[in-house]
């Protein structure tokens, strides 16, 4: 049997990075986010904004190597259009976040929508698919509470 997450954020401090390419829905996803940091108790956070999905795993390596952070949590919205462009930005947005998140030892999660379109997005950023945004926040919260009772024994 599963057990139950432990997603109380006090004595937390987390790092929210979001993109700005579609920001018509990252804003959502950072609403999301900012949401489950209050309901959890989170004690500290910060918001950093990036260009776009691309440039996530960047600024997730220096937040999470600088030490003030328990966790990581990166907002975008790769959403398919005309050329394959956005699978680029798709596969290395993830590959790159997990890459931080194993290097670092921080937990980065992804908080990134990869779409075919509009529509998908908007229900899963506050729509009737979730908010990815929010779900973000409490697996970073999840993974801290983990490292941290892994860390004191
Ligand atoms: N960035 C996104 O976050 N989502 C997209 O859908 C997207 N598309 O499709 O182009 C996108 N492009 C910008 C990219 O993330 C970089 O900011 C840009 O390539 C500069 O490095």
């Amino acid at each position: 049997m599963a057990g139950e997450p432990n997603l109380d954020g006090s004595g937390l401090s987390i790092a929210v990075a979001v993109a700005r390419f579609n920001e018509a829905i990252t804003s959502r996803l950072l609403n999301g986010a900012l949401d489950a940091v209050r309901r959890h108790g989170v004690s500290e956070h910060d918001v950093y904004w990036v260009p776009g999905s691309f440039e996530l795993p960047v600024a997730a390596k220096h937040l999470a190597e600088g030490g003030r952070f328990d966790a990581v949590v990166c907002l975008g919205a790769v959403i398919r259009h005309e050329t394959d462009h956005y699978l680029h930005i798709a596969t290395q947005a993830a590959a790159g976040i997990q890459r931080v998140t194993l290097d670092s030892g921080v937990p980065c999660t992804f908080g990134v929508l990869t779409c075919d379109n509009d529509e998908q997005a908007l229900a899963r950023s506050g729509g009737n698919r979730g908010n990815k945004g929010f779900e973000a926040v409490e697996s970073a919260i999840e993974m801290a509470k983990l490292i941290r009772s892994l860390r004191t024994g």
